[in-house]
């Protein structure tokens, strides 16, 4: 990171499975913020996936001078001015004061998520009288709202298949003045396609994470274990990291748009409990209470 940073923001949802995150995990996080906190100040606000429940966040044990994980309103003063600290699920219920950030983890209504559909939430007659400028989390996509007031920085890396957005992280100046970061990470990538061969003209780089959505009739489904075994295959000679194909019925094209299958359509209900077991590699006793069950009748 650039010299002349002093403080690391975090604004919220550190992790996304709220509680009971593997040790690994755990202890990794903790040695980067340790490792973080030995050169900047780190604050780490509470996001609404950082809690089951709201009395015991998550990360509350992360309390160090260098270190502090926010989960209650708070004042501070950072390097390029006077802070509110607001993480989520607060009230609102205070009077902001005359500081020059305010940072927090919330969705104002009016802002855009990944498909671009405005989402609702706190009301922005929250800001009325604060002349400051308020940098938030939470929203995926970075964007601005209400004239710039509001600034999401976005996620620094994908969170979804088929996310589009540039991830980034937000540099603020000791002048006001923003600018961009970007770090490597996988991009996480739907390929659409409607032969093999389509996969040589995609752009996805190696160590991006995909998934494949291959558009086929009916008909051609007969063949589709040994499509998706090539796939496989270019994914992983691609460097790729692989997360499955599925085929997409044009015979249920709905205005241009294939229909999903999570499924192979056209299979009795006892083959596809067969393909099942094999994939999951479940055991011949317990397939065969999968297919008594199937056949039971009542
Ligand atoms: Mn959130």
């Amino acid at each position: 990171m650039s010299a002349g940073v002093t403080e690391v923001l975090i604004l919220g949802d550190l992790t996304d499975a709220k509680d009971r995150h593997p040790s690994s995990l755990v202890n990794r996080l903790y040695d980067e913020v340790r490792a973080l906190a030995s050169e900047f100040r780190v604050i780490i606000l509470c996001g609404n996936h950082d809690f089951l429940h709201v009395s015991e966040p998550f990360f509350r044990f992360i309390d160090g001078a260098r270190a502090e994980f926010i989960f209650e309103v708070a004042e501070t003063r950072l390097s390029i001015g006077a802070a509110l600290l607001v993480p989520a699920l607060s009230r609102w219920d205070f009077a902001v004061p005359a500081v020059d950030y305010l940072m927090t983890h919330a969705t104002f209504s009016g802002a855009a998520a990944e498909n671009g559909q405005l989402l609702s939430g706190v009301n922005s007659a929250v800001l009325d009288g604060f002349a400051g400028s308020v940098i938030s989390g939470d929203v995926h996509v970075p964007q601005r709202m209400l004239g710039g007031r509001i600034e999401y920085v976005g996620a620094p890396y994908h969170v979804r298949f088929g996310d589009v957005f540039e991830p980034r992280v937000m540099l603020v100046g000791d002048d006001g003045n923003r600018s961009n970061l970007y770090f490597p990470a996988p991009r996480k990538r739907v390929l659409r396609i409607s032969r093999l061969e389509d996969l040589d003209d995609e752009v996805a780089s190696e160590g991006d994470y995909v998934r494949v959505q291959c558009a086929m009739r009916r008909a051609d489904l007969v063949g589709w274990r040994d499509y998706r075994e090539e796939i496989k295959r270019v994914a992983v000679e691609r460097g790729w990291v692989y997360f499955g194909a599925e085929p997409l019925l044009t015979d249920d094209l709905v205005g241009g748009t294939p229909a999903r299958t999570g499924a192979v359509v056209g299979e009795s209900a006892e083959s596809l409990v067969e393909e099942y077991a094999r994939r999951h590699k479940v055991s011949r006793g317990y397939a065969d209470v999968g297919l008594r069950l199937l056949l039971r009748e009542d």
